[in-house]
């Protein structure tokens, strides 16, 4: 024992040199192909074999996939090493091929010892594996590029760090993980490694790393500052994305990962939900509660508290007894509102149909000896769906075909899941799951049965009304199955898990899917996959129509079947604050739109003034969903009167500019155009938006600056050179400078928003109770002209329910010299017209203003905002032109 320190601080030194003399690859065989070239890659010299062993023969593969898309593979000769199955993350291809001449991306190479360059054809280096031998093990790779000096990288989540990356001794761990807290410097529930390189005027770049395994990837200024990828398996996978904008580098994204799916009109409405309602009558009570104190209330959801003895699949016979949900859900729809609950993936290891049925099917994992591997959650000992074994879509349709069924089941409008990592109670190796499920009270206890609720709740059922004397309270196997041989419980090299060994808490990596991949491998995909079969099994139950699946744990590409929340954050300032970076990182990197942080934080008890500011700052997430976690203190927007002002001024303006969300989140479905911008994306010649990432813009237009202080009543915004318009000064010009501004009297029921100059914003005449009856009022063109005195913007309009749409409208603005004009398509019959339009930034009263066939329109203009505000009448179905006065 006493002889371990010294060990320990002979072996670290040892590794670290072992690393550096690994003798890296010589090419060899190089030959151009059409759109690229090939090489075979050999082993320069003695094997190092540090984490498993060096492997003597790759191929090299480069392909100018387009002229801003370069793709780079080095792979195993024989194509027995693993690689991310097709079937989850389908690769993009070469559409518009490109050759070393016309690329934007240019790729050298040295032969021995082999390393690679990437350049923009300007000489810009911008990746550059020199110095530092590639290993290429069969348990472990590495590969290094070195990087200017502070260099601003953003990416490489799921985190909670915060936008710009740490780049001096900083490590992002790749491993998905039940991360309560979500503490900041560990691996959280997904896994996106890309980043995005931004060189200001010298433009921005990205690289996807398309690799599913378990990795720690460094970033370090110690040997000049340097990325360095440590990975477990899988190969080298790079795409290389040219940029040079942000924005483009985003789209270039949603190329190779796919463009996000669209989402229906309603699910942009606000959600509350809570972990530990404690029966149906309460669900019904938050509903009530929400109507009388008139916040808009679009999606009601319930936690796993409505499954019986937590199994999947299941009601709680006593507490969520099935007519009354099923009379609870019928009220909501009367309404013109929705329910949602949890399914989490692990099933009850016990006698019930949706066990059983797994059983037959032969569905979940197992383990060596061919049984049922059985791990520890909620309902105690539980299976897990093989999300690889060929029937699980079939069982997962009908699962949700019988326990969702609208005629005599629970209706649900959309799904939420979690747990999907995939989070196991139990330590690895778990060899007694009965007895840990017994000693850590699973199932937990349920809380008391009531017949009632503790109000009466008028309007709905009489069942729903508290009893008389009641006392009121308040597919084929895979190809590259992965090397025969490996450790796959403790491989040689440890990246920093923070739930320590790789089995710990989930899956066990030695688990092997029907298909022969193993969990070692996959682990990352596991979230991932249940996500695209949950959407699959939504669109089975309702066909056509666009599923909302809400997820815990993803993997690049999940944004094509489904959204996120970023799990259970702290209801704290920080985590308020960080909860901006955790959505930007999603929407705008990783091709996740749909996405948003539990509204005034998840565990521990939130406070008045918390809640009040996160309320409004969830207003400007795109997904809006207020959540809490079981045993803390209720946090509904209802519960105090300063947040319930809060929440309704909020809602106000999101219903108000939701239809501009719609469009921004449509583009994105389309384009990849981000919908949510850091300041960055808007400014990218200016340093001072490079670090920013407590503010940013809603769509392009919308400069959301929130105070993120507590008992703060003023916040120092920064404003670019450029013209603003303040949102809660009836949109008076503020004229930005490239400096901080500071904000004071910004009281509790504020939130600072600017309309960027440049921008028309198509915004609602007024708000509504859902948004149902939101989509039949008119629109407001709020036309903000630049420095220039120019202006753009656009409008999106479909059912905003289907899938397909047999007719759309996509309408663009434009605003020059006074005039302005709107083109474009017009397929959808919006029934609804422009019945106002305001205009920003006029210098003193226009003499008339003349829309096209409607000579005498009535305007307002007032000289301290001077904003010119006319009524019309503006039909959706047809170009028009319209002269205003010139700004
Ligand atoms: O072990 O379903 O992140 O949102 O309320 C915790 C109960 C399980 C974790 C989720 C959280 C949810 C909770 N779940």
């Amino acid at each position: 024992m006493l002889l371990l320190p010294v060990l320990l601080s002979l072996r670290l030194p040892t590794v670290g040199a072992a690393q550096q003399k690994c003798p890296g690859y010589a090419a060899r065989n190089i030959r151009q192909t059409t759109n690229g070239l090939a090489a075979d890659l050999h082993l320069a010299g003695t094997a190092c074999n540090i984490y498993g062993t060096d492997l003597p023969s790759l191929t090299l593969t480069v392909e100018y996939q387009s002229a801003t898309r370069l793709h780079v593979v080095i792979q195993d000769q024989n194509r027995t090493v693993y690689q991310v199955p097709e079937s989850v993350l389908p690769r993009p291809n070469a559409t518009d091929p490109a050759t070393a001449a016309t690329t934007q991306l240019q790729f050298n190479y040295t032969t021995n010892p082999f390393s690679f360059a990437v350049s923009r054809p300007n000489g810009e280096v911008l990746f550059n594996t020199s110095g530092s031998p590639m290993v290429f093990e069969s348990q472990y790779l590495r590969l290094r590029t070195s990087l200017p000096n502070h260099p601003n990288l953003y990416g490489l989540g799921e985190h909670s760090d915060h936008f710009r990356l740490n780049t001096s001794n900083y490590t992002r761990t790749f491993w998905s993980r039940d991360a309560y807290g979500i503490p900041q410097g560990t691996n959280l529930y997904g896994n996106h490694p890309v980043y995005v390189d931004h060189r200001g005027k010298n433009g921005t770049h990205g690289i996807l790393f398309l690799n599913s395994n378990g990795m720690d990837i460094k970033i370090n200024d110690t040997a000049g500052q340097y990325l360095e990828y440590n990975t477990l398996g899988g190969v080298f996978d790079f795409y290389f994305l040219a940029g040079p904008s942000p924005i483009e580098v985003s789209q270039q994204i949603s190329e190779v990962v796919g463009k996000p799916a669209m989402m229906a009109y309603w699910t942009f409405g606000f959600h509350q939900c809570r972990y530990g309602y404690r029966d149906v009558y309460q669900v019904a009570e938050v509903v009530y509660n929400y109507s009388q104190a008139n916040i808009p209330l679009e999606t009601m959801w319930t936690d796993i508290d409505y499954m019986d003895a937590r199994k999947v699949f299941t009601l709680d016979p006593q507490r969520f007894p099935l007519h009354k949900m099923r009379e609870l859900v019928s009220y909501l729809h009367a309404h013109q509102q929705h329910y949602i609950v949890m399914v989490d993936p692990a099933v009850a290891y016990q006698n019930y149909s949706a066990f059983n049925n797994g059983k037959n099917l032969d569905i979940f994992m197992k383990d060596a000896d061919g049984s049922i591997f059985q791990g520890v959650v909620w309902p105690g000992v539980t299976a897990f769906p093989d999300w690889f074994h060929p029937d699980t879509q079939k069982y997962w349709n009908d699962e949700f075909g019988s326990f969702f069924n609208p005629d005599t089941g629970l209706d649900i409008s959309a799904l939420w899941i979690d747990m999907n990592e995939a989070a196991n109670f139990c330590n690895y190796p778990c060899s007694d799951p009965s007895g840990y499920a017994a000693e850590n009270g699973f199932p937990p206890k349920p809380p008391p049965v009531r017949n009632g609720p503790a109000v009466t709740l008028e309007g709905f059922p009489a069942d729903f009304q508290p009893p008389t004397n009641a006392k009121r309270q308040a597919s084929p196997r895979a190809s590259m199955l992965g090397l025969p041989g490996r450790k796959l419980i403790n491989p040689p090299y440890t990246i920093r898990n923070a739930a320590g060994g790789l089995s710990n808490k989930t899956l066990g990596t030695d688990l092997v899917h029907y298909n022969g991949l193993v969990e070692y491998d996959t682990h990352n995909l596991y979230g991932t996959m249940m996500s695209s079969a949950s959407r699959q099994a939504l669109l089975h139950r309702r066909p056509g129509e666009r599923p909302l699946v809400i997820t815990r744990s993803t993997f690049l590409g999940a944004g094509a079947h489904v959204g996120h929340w970023t799990g259970d954050n702290v209801a704290s300032w920080e985590q308020y604050e960080i909860s901006m970076t955790d959505m930007l990182n999603f929407a705008s990197i990783f091709q996740v739109p749909m996405v948003g942080s539990d509204v005034c934080g998840f565990s521990q008890n939130t406070t008045e003034t918390l809640c009040a500011r996160w309320m409004m700052l969830g207003a400007f997430q795109s997904f809006y969903r207020n959540h809490n976690e079981l045993g803390n203190i209720g946090q509904e927007a209802y519960r105090w009167p300063m947040v319930a002002e809060a929440s309704r001024r909020a809602i106000d303006i999101r219903y108000r500019t939701l239809d501009y969300l719609y469009t921004a989140f449509y583009t994105q479905t389309q384009t990849g155009k981000p919908l949510m911008n850091p300041m960055l994306y808007i400014y990218p010649e200016d340093p001072k938006t490079f670090s920013i990432d407590a503010q940013y813009f809603y769509g392009d237009s919308l400069l959301v600056s929130p105070v993120i202080e507590e008992n703060k009543t003023a916040v120092d915004i920064y404003l670019p050179d450029d013209i603003f318009y303040d949102w809660n000064a009836g949109f008076a010009p503020v004229r930005g400078n490239a400096s901080l501004v500071t904000l004071s009297d910004v009281n509790f029921t504020t939130i600072p928003l600017h309309v960027r100059g440049g921008s028309i914003m198509p915004l609602r005449i007024e708000s509504a109770s859902t948004t149902t009856e939101l989509r039949k009022k008119g629109f407001h063109i709020l036309i903000a002209p630049g420095l220039d005195g120019k202006a753009n913007g656009s409008l999106y309009l479909d059912d905003g329910l289907m899938i397909k749409q047999p007719q759309t409208s996509l309408i663009n603005f434009a605003f020059n010299n006074g005039t302005f004009t709107m083109s474009g398509h017009y397929g959808y019959p919006a029934n609804v017209s422009i019945e106002r339009i305001s205009l920003c930034n006029i210098g003193s009263a226009p003499q008339r203003v003349t829309i096209t066939g409607q000579p005498n329109s009535t305007f307002i203009y007032d000289k301290d905002t001077r904003v010119v505000a006319v009524d019309t009448m503006i039909s959706l179905t047809q170009n028009a032109t319209v002269q205003l006065p010139a700004s």
